[in-house]
């Protein structure tokens, strides 16, 4: 297996509208992340992912995009994200975009004009249809709890839109519509940008004739009807030898209806298409029947099946990108860790992050701890998807405390609040009151409080990244876990040719024998890490996490 810088960077993603604002009007913006660039390069991450900063409504936040060849304003201009680059590359960081090649948004000049007449040369970027006598064209659902066919009273016929009715799907199946995608990414390689992150791009070539949703279940839906197309793998071939064979740049997929039986088609070498998709399996455990909004108790075993699995699946040829949390879910030491044990257990999660066989994602936050927020009532969430599923639930007369209670653990505006960055007004993120409310418990939980204590979270995270980078076995070498059946602790290794490590986990609130590794007291080992002061070979605290090199 070949090294490759996009295989072992640490990555950082970044929200731009909750990072850091600069010029005081309450939202982030391309400045506000320049002036963060120090506190970045500190951290040892080398690979930025900005989510969506081109032209915009922000209906679902820039991921609908209204202009691929600007910036949203209210995050500066051309010349700012020129700056920003450069700054990055300075540094010695890398820097992706988020890209959204799926749909657009309905403001993109391309679905004016397509909305405008059925001979419009643009109508077939999109995918018209005709009504099923007043019903839609057929039963699918969007992922945003409304149908996915919006009529257009002009023409009469129905648009598909597998997010909000503000976000038409392209019609990949049209190559001029292809080219000028094409052509996007080519300028913004151009400028010089280090690779994509590409959205929901399982999703780009839709079954012909549109058929029927047979399945009941919303996840198997997205992988049998939604996703993985018939004519996927031919457009990602063909982006690939029209734009990506010609730039050092990597390419991030999200992996959306991959299961790791089908990730190899992806992102095998020899298949020239991406060259990592970041999957959903552990997002999903905490998920009932009824999708994010029926949460319920996930298991530690089922976790360790997910990266066994994946793991499993990639050895031999591809690579996968590992997060525990991103601006689509709840935050990760809410959701994974112990809410007595916040810091042990944030601590633990970032153990957990940083050493899979798979490319490490960090996002933004999460490396001082930062958890959910607890919002008053509909009205503060901004996040459109939450907004519909609350109107279905009303209008369903649904379970409102249980809705309450999934959106606690995994609203996407948990993911959202502004980062926390002193304990002064607005957390320092902004002089002027931010787009969403910022977490109360900024005064405790903050950069600045952090950055002074060299036992916090933060510094945690920098002799993390940093041994990850000695040490390169976390990277690339095998991965064994020791007692897969386990419902406490996660222990494992990783393990080449000459460097072996050794990871122990402690997933509960209570103190566990660790005797469970044969021999790990006549082993000859170093500490290189523990979330305790000091640590006991015999038996894990609560949330303790150690790793030693086996020597
Ligand atoms: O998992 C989800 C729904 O069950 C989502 O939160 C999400 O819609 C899905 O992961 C796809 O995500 C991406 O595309 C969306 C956008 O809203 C998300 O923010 C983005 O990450 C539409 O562009
Ligand atoms: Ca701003």
């Amino acid at each position: 297996m070949k090294n490759q810088w996009w295989k072992e960077g640490v990555y950082y993603q970044i929200y731009p509208k909750s990072f850091n604002d600069a010029n005081g009007d309450g939202i982030g913006d391309l400045n506000g992340i320049r002036e963060k660039s120090d506190y970045l390069k500190e951290l040892g991450v080398n690979i930025l992912w900005l989510s969506p900063i081109f032209d915009s409504p922000h209906a679902d936040n820039g991921y609908d995009i209204s202009d691929f060849y600007n910036i949203w304003p209210s995050f500066g201009s051309m010349d700012d994200f020129d700056e920003l680059l450069e700054a990055t590359h300075k540094k010695g960081m890398k820097l992706i975009l988020d890209i959204v090649l799926n749909h657009t948004s309905e403001e993109h000049p391309w679905f004016l004009e397509s909305v405008a007449s059925k001979d419009n040369p643009y109508r077939d970027f999109y995918h018209w249809q005709e009504g099923n006598g007043d019903h839609p064209p057929n039963n699918w659902e969007s992922f945003f709890s409304e149908d996915a066919w919006t009529k257009y009273p002009a023409t009469d016929e129905y648009y598909l839109h597998l997010f909000t009715k503000n976000q038409p799907d392209l019609n990949w199946e049209n190559p001029e519509m292809r080219k000028k995608l094409y052509d996007i990414l080519h300028f913004w390689l151009k400028k010089g940008v280090d690779g994509f992150r590409l959205d929901v791009i399982p999703l780009i070539s839709k079954i012909p004739g549109y058929p029927d949703n047979t399945f009941t279940d919303f996840n198997e839906t997205i992988e049998r009807v939604y996703a993985n197309g018939p004519r996927l793998h031919e457009h990602l071939n063909e982006m690939y030898n029209e734009v990506f064979a010609h730039y050092d740049a990597v390419t991030l997929g999200e992996g959306i209806g991959v299961s790791p039986d089908l990730a190899p088609l992806y992102v095998s070498d020899k298949r020239d298409e991406l060259n990592m998709v970041y999957h959903f399996d552990h997002m999903n455990l905490d998920c009932g029947p009824g999708g994010r909004y029926d949460n319920k108790p996930w298991s530690l075993k089922e976790l360790k099946a997910v990266i066994s699995d994946w793991d499993e699946s990639m050895a031999g040829d591809g690579w996968y990108a590992w997060y525990l949390g991103n601006h689509d879910f709840g935050r990760k030491v809410t959701r994974f860790g112990s809410q007595k044990y916040w810091e042990k257990s944030a601590k633990l999660l970032a153990v957990l992050l940083l050493s899979q066989r798979a490319a490490s994602i960090i996002y933004q936050g999460d490396e001082i701890g930062m958890t959910n927020i607890r919002f008053e009532s509909i009205e503060e969430h901004d996040d459109i998807a939450t907004h519909n599923a609350y109107r279905k639930i009303v209008k369903e007369g649904g379970d409102l405390n249980h809705f309450w209670e999934s959106i606690y653990m995994n609203g996407r505006d948990n993911a959202r609040t502004p980062v926390q960055w002193d304990d002064s007004d607005y957390a320092g993120f902004s002089t002027h009151e931010p787009w969403l409310k910022v977490n109360p418990n900024y005064t405790s939980i903050n950069v600045k409080h952090q950055s002074a204590d060299n036992q916090s979270i933060l510094h945690f995270y920098k002799k993390l990244v940093e041994i990850r980078r000695q040490y390169p076995t976390l990277v690339y070498g095998q991965w064994k876990d020791h007692f897969p059946d386990h419902e406490q602790l996660f222990v494992y290794s990783r393990i080449s040719e000459d460097q072996q490590v050794l990871i122990a986990l402690n997933l509960s609130d209570e103190t566990q024998e660790l005797q469970l590794v044969p021999n790990l007291g006549q082993m000859d080992k170093k500490l290189l890490l523990s979330n305790y002061e000091k640590g006991s070979e015999t038996t894990l605290r609560p949330w303790e996490a150690v790793m030693y090199e086996i020597l």
